[in-house]
C-alpha cells in the first residue's frame, strides 16, 4: 500500500549546486562543496538529495543546456569527485537522485555538432528541423518560453529547428527511437554509478504534436503550449523508460510538469500506471500572475493558492497520484517573500510556510536556503542579474513599453536569480561560500540569516525544519491522512485536517500580518474531538490557542496538532 513506500515518508533536498559550497575559491559551487554538507543535511533528516545539472555545458541556462549528459563539468569538478559524493550519500544511507533534462540538449552537444552538419547525417533527425514557411520565416508562430521565436534558422542546411527554451537548447526528436534509446543509456549510466532516482526536467513536453500547427492565438499569441504539452505520446515514451530503467532498476521518479492538468498527473503518478513515483505541477505557483502572465505584477490570489492546493490534494488522492510538494525551487522568486512577511515576521512567516506544506500528503521538498529563511535578496541593478531568462524579458519589458523601473520592478519580483544567490553558512566574509568572488551577489542580510547561527538557536526556522522532517517519518497520518479542508474562504486563515482510522491532525495557519480568529466547523470539532485528546506538536508562537472551536491567531501563527 501506498504507507509501504519509503520515499513517500521522505523529505528531499534541492541543491543547486553553482550556489551551494565552493572549495576552490572559482566563486562557484562545486560537488566536493555539497560532500562537505552531508552531515548537515543529515542532521535535517535529509533522506534523498536532488542535484541539479553537473553535466558538462556551456552554462547559458546554468547547466539545464547539456553538452555531454554522462562527464562532469569541470566548473563543478572531476567524476573522481562525484565518486566520491555517490560514496558519502550512501555511507550515510542517504539517496542521490540526479536532474535529467532530455526534452533538449545544448546545441553544443556532438549530437547536435552532427545534426546541424548536413540533412543526411545520421543524426539529423535527433532533433526537430522544419523547412521555412513559404515566406521564409519559421515553420510556425510558437514562442520560446524565454521570450522570442521558438524556431532558429541554420543558414548550412536553410532549415529551422526547435528550441522551446534558450535558443542554444534544441529540442531532442522523441519520435525517433534513436533518441528514446540514448535516453535509457544515459539513464543507466548513472543509475549503475548507484544513483537512485531522477527528476525529469520538463518531461511532459517531449511529445509534440507532429502537425506543428500555429497557434491559434486563442488563449497567447503564439503560445504553443497545447501542441506540445502532454502531447500525444508521452504517456506511451514515459512507459518506455519505467520499462527499461525506473522499474529494472528501482528509481525514485519525479516529473516536472510545466503546464500540465490533474488528469494528466494522476497518469503519470498513480503506482498503476508503472510511470513516475510523483510529479511537480506550478498551479499553486501562478495565483500572483494576472491571467496567467508571469511578467506582470499582482497581490496575490490567497483563495486561489488555498483551493489549487486543496483540488490537487483531493484529486492525487482520490486517483492514488502523488504530489511532490514545494514552494520554492530554482525557477521561482522565494516563497518567503512572495506569500508572505520577509520583514518584520520573516522567522513567523518562513516557520508559517514550512508547516503549512510539510502538513500535505506527498513527498516535500526543501529548496537549500529555504530551511533557514532566506528572502528575495536586494536588487538594485540588471547588471547584478545572470538569469536568460530574466536578461531576455527585461528587454522585451522594454519593448512593450515599460520604463527601466518598471521593468526592473517586474524583474526584481519575478526573477529566478532570486532563489540562485549562494547558501549562507556563516558570517565570514561571502557568507562562507567562497573565498573567491561569488558568481552572483550574497545577500547583504547574510550576517543575520545563515545556518551556523541557526544550528545554535534551538529556536531556529532550521531546528522547526527538523522537527517537521522526523514528524514525517514517525507520523503515519501525515503520509496516509484523508486531506480535508476546514476554512471556507476565511480571508486570512488557512486550515485543513489530514484524517485516518487512528488519529486526526489539524493545521491552522496565519498568512497574515494581522491578529485572526478561527473557528473550527462545529460538525469537524465534535466528531473530532469528542472523548478524544489532543496534543500540539509544532508552533511558530510562544502564544498557542487551544484546539477549541474559536483560535486567537497572531500574525502568521502556524500551529499543528494530533488528535487521537
Ligand atoms: O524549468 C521549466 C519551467 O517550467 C520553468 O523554467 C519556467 O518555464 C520558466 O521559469 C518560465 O517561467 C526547467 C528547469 O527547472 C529550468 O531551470 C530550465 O531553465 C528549464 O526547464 C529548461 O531546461
Amino acid at each position: 500500500s501506498k504507507t509501504q513506500d519509503w520515499w513517500r515518508r521522505s523529505t528531499v533536498y534541492q541543491v543547486y549546486p553553482k550556489s551551494f559550497m565552493d572549495t576552490t575559491g572559482s566563486g562557484e559551487g562545486d560537488i566536493r562543496g555539497l560532500t562537505g554538507k552531508l552531515d548537515y543535511l543529515q542532521q535535517l533528516g535529509i533522506d534523498i538529495i536532488w542535484l541539479q545539472p553537473v553535466y558538462v555545458s556551456p552554462q547559458n541556462d546554468n547547466g539545464y543546456d547539456v553538452a555531454d549528459y554522462c562527464q562532469i563539468n569541470p566548473e563543478f569538478g572531476t567524476m573522481a569527485d562525484f565518486d566520491e559524493l555517490m560514496e558519502g550519500v550512501q555511507s550515510r544511507g542517504m539517496h542521490l537522485m540526479l536532474d535529467i533534462v532530455v526534452n533538449h540538449s545544448s546545441t553544443e552537444h556532438r549530437w547536435f555538432q552532427a545534426s546541424k552538419s548536413s540533412k543526411d547525417n545520421p543524426y539529423r533527425d535527433y532533433y526537430i528541423w522544419k523547412d521555412p514557411k513559404p515566406d521564409g520565416g519559421p515553420p510556425n508562430n510558437w514562442q520560446s518560453k524565454f521570450g522570442g521565436s521558438a524556431w532558429q534558422y541554420d543558414e548550412a542546411t536553410g532549415q529551422y529547428f526547435l528550441t522551446l527554451f534558450d535558443k542554444t537548447q534544441a529540442d531532442l526528436n522523441w519520435e525517433n527511437p534513436a533518441v528514446r534509446e540514448e535516453v535509457v543509456k544515459l539513464m543507466k549510466f548513472w543509475a549503475d554509478k548507484g544513483v537512485s532516482g531522477f527528476r525529469m526536467d520538463v518531461i511532459n513536453l517531449i511529445s509534440k504534436d507532429q502537425a506543428f500547427p500555429d497557434d491559434d492565438g486563442s488563449i497567447l499569441p503564439g503560445d504553443g503550449r497545447r501542441y506540445y504539452t502532454d502531447g500525444p505520446r508521452v504517456h506511451e515514451y514515459v512507459k518506455g523508460l519505467y520499462e527499461q530503467v525506473f522499474g529494472p532498476y528501482n528509481a525514485i521518479t519525479v516529473g516536472e510538469m510545466s503546464s500540465t492538468t490533474l488528469e494528466h498527473c494522476l497518469r503519470y503518478s498513480n503506482p498503476d500506471e508503472k510511470e513516475f513515483s510523483m510529479t511537480f505541477n506550478f498551479h499553486h505557483l501562478k495565483v500572483d500572475y494576472p491571467n496567467g502572465q508571469k511578467w506582470e505584477l499582482m497581490p496575490y490570489d490567497f483563495e486561489a493558492l488555498k483551493s489549487l492546493l486543496s483540488r490537487w490534494q483531493q484529486g492525487m488522492q482520490e486517483g492514488g497520484g502523488w504530489n511532490a510538494l514545494f514552494f520554492n525551487n530554482h525557477d521561482q522568486p522565494r516563497a518567503l517573500s512572495r506569500f508572505a512577511d520577509d520583514g518584520r515576521y520573516r522567522v513567523e512567516s518562513a516557520k508559517m510556510l514550512a508547516t503549512t506544506l510539510h502538513g500535505l500528503q506527498g513527498t516535500p521538498y526543501v529548496y537549500q536556503g529555504e530551511e533557514i529563511g532566506m528572502p528575495n535578496p536586494h536588487w538594485t541593478d540588471m547588471s547584478e542579474l545572470r538569469d536568460i531568462e530574466s536578461r531576455n524579458m527585461y528587454g522585451i519589458l522594454l519593448e512593450r513599453g515599460k520604463t527601466p523601473e518598471e521593468a526592473m520592478d517586474i524583474i526584481r519580483e519575478r526573477s529566478r536569480d532570486n532563489s540562485r544567490t549562494p547558501m549562507q553558512w556563516n558570517d565570514s566574509p561571502q557568507a562562507g561560500f567562497t573565498t573567491g568572488t561569488p558568481w552572483i551577489k550574497v545577500d547583504e542580510r547574510y550576517q543575520e540569516i545563515n545556518v551556523q547561527q541557526q544550528l545554535d538557536d534551538p529556536d531556529s526556522i532550521l531546528h522547526h525544519y527538523r522537527k517537521l522532517i522526523g514528524l514525517r517519518k514517525s507520523l503515519a497520518v501525515l503520509t496516509d491522512g484523508r486531506y480535508e479542508r476546514l476554512d471556507e474562504g476565511h480571508p486570512q486563515v488557512f486550515a485543513y485536517a489530514r484524517v485516518s482510522d487512528k488519529e486526526t491532525l489539524v493545521v491552522v495557519s496565519n498568512f497574515s500580518g494581522q491578529s485572526a480568529t478561527f473557528k473550527l466547523p462545529e460538525s469537524f470539532a465534535e466528531a473530532a474531538l469528542a472523548g478524544k485528546s489532543y496534543e500540539l506538536l509544532i508552533a511558530n508562537t510562544e502564544m498557542v490557542p487551544e484546539l477549541g472551536t474559536e483560535l486567537k491567531l497572531s500574525p502568521y501563527a502556524s500551529c499543528m496538532w494530533v488528535i487521537n
